[in-house]
């Protein structure tokens, strides 16, 4: 049930579907945004009560129940009060569990979470079943209730995890912790103690041998996947890298059309959440088989000269970076050109050094962050913008050389989204 004296905080997309669920349910809601002009204002029903421009006290500490969008930190004063005066605070993805009866498959972590929800939600539809893949991807959960489903794979920010104490997934799963979101979080750990929430009350956790920040609580029935021999792993035989599952090779890591080890992990992963929803090997396989990658996503965009440029612009934390730079520094015969920069959110970027000393030939440093970048070697040289960048790099590469786009950083600066950013860079790319 939810109650009368409902307050939506955001209207992005979230704040949207929340609307319409609500209208849905014969709830007529406030909506609130900071934004003295919100996006979505337009897309309202004539009528609607609305708060725009900041968020009124008075109005959330009486209500019964408010549900905040992602982009809106607990932590912001108004609702800390609403908090203090007995608020109910949820997250859409709350009001999704409540109503949901179909079992969920929850992914969190810092980086490859759209990936394995993406191989995931393949996986359930490839073996017949009716599937619904939201949450943090960009379809927003509640959308998910418009048709029947055997199972939901979504994928969770630590943001929505933060406001979803109802969640009880079939399976969880954490797939890594690095740096992100500092400017949301005071540590590390209190990020990381976030996203642990995705465990609770999970009837499998899932997590990565090779990252002890993952770890489930003791007494969590628990699987895990890694790189050397135990449940979900990679394993040498006959001098082939295989996927192997309790010790048994299921597929060659060459069939894997996605590069990287950290790809090598995703697939485990995606096959320990589908093992735990009975999805059959063969289903899983055909999958993984077939599977390009996500645009944006150490994708190739064009030769030009000899010189190949890929499109990494999901890179947006150094984690990430590092994972884009590893899984194609093998296939590179020539030198590595990297363009980064933007929004750093309070990251740390010396983990970047080591590579700026050996893989990297020069890094293009862009974007409101780009000073913190500038200091890290003497190979790095300061562009105004993504057109500079890609003309910077052109000069420098030569025929065999690889440009490769993964900022470590958001886009938010200087693009409305990191889709944006990689179009951007694609469109310059390909002009050249
Ligand atoms: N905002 C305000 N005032 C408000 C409300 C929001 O200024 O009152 C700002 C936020 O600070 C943010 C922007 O508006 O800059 C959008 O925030 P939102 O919560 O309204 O965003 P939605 O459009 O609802 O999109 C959200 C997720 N966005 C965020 O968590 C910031 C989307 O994840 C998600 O796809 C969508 O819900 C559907 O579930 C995006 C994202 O960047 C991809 N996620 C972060 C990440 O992946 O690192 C967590
Ligand atoms: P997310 O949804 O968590 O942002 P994506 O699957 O969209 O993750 O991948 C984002 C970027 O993170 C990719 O471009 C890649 O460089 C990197 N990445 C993907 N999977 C992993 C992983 N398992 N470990 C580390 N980095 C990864």
């Amino acid at each position: 049930m939810i109650p009368a004296r409902t307050v939506i905080i955001g209207l992005g997309q979230t704040g949207l579907s929340c609307v319409h669920h609500c209208l849905s349910r014969g709830v007529r809601p406030l909506v609130m945004d900071t934004r003295a002009q919100p996006p979505g204002a337009e897309q309202l029903p004539e009528g609607l009560e609305c708060y725009f421009g900041g968020l009124n006290a008075e109005v959330l500490c009486a209500a019964e129940l408010i549900i905040a969008s992602p982009g809106v930190a607990l932590a912001t004063p108004e609702l800390q009060q609403a908090a203090a005066a007995g608020v109910e605070i949820i997250g859409d993805v709350e009001l999704f569990v409540r109503e949901c009866t179909a079992p969920v498959i929850a992914i969190t972590g810092s980086n490859g979470k759209s990936t394995v929800t993406t191989l995931v939600g393949e996986m359930v539809a490839e073996a017949g079943l009716a599937v619904g893949v939201g949450g943090n991807i960009g379809t927003p959960a509640l959308e998910l209730l418009n048709a029947p489903l055997d199972l939901a794979v979504l994928e969770l920010s630590s943001f929505q995890l933060e406001t979803t104490p109802g969640l009880r997934a079939l399976a969880a799963t954490v797939l890594n912790i690095s740096e992100d979101h500092l400017d949301r979080y005071d540590s590390l750990s209190h990020y990381r103690d976030t996203k642990l929430g995705i465990y609770e009350n999970a009837g499998l956790c899932v997590y990565n041998r090779e990252d002890d920040e993952t770890l489930p609580p003791a007494g969590s029935r628990a699987v895990s996947f890694g790189l050397n021999t135990q449940d979900y792993s990679r394993v040498e035989r006959d001098g082939e890298c295989w996927l192997s599952v309790h010790g048994e090779p299921v597929l060659a890591a060459r069939e894997l059309r996605i590069v990287g080890a950290h790809n090598q992990l995703n697939a485990l992963a995606a096959m320990a959440l589908a093992d735990e929803a009975g999805i059959p090997r063969a289903a899983q396989l055909a999958v993984l088989r077939r599977f390009a990658g996500l645009a944006h996503r150490c994708q190739f965009v064009a030769d030009k000269h000899g010189v190949r440029w890929i499109n990494d612009s999901k890179a947006t934390n150094v984690g990430a970076t590092l994972a884009a730079i590893d899984g194609v520094a093998d296939a590179v015969s020539g030198r590595l050109w990297l363009i980064a920069g933007g929004q750093g959110k309070g990251q740390d970027f010396a983990p970047l050094v080591p590579l700026l000393h050996t893989s990297i030939a020069g890094m293009a440093c862009l974007g409101q962050d780009k000073e913190q970048l500038l200091r890290l070697s003497d190979n790095t040289h300061a562009v105004a913008d993504m057109a500079e960048a890609v003309a910077w790099c052109a000069g420098q590469a030569e025929p065999g050389d690889w440009v490769l786009l993964a900022p470590a950083c958001a886009s938010l600066d200087m693009y409305p989204n990191y889709p944006a950013r990689g179009d951007h860079f694609a469109a310059l790319v390909e002009a050249l």
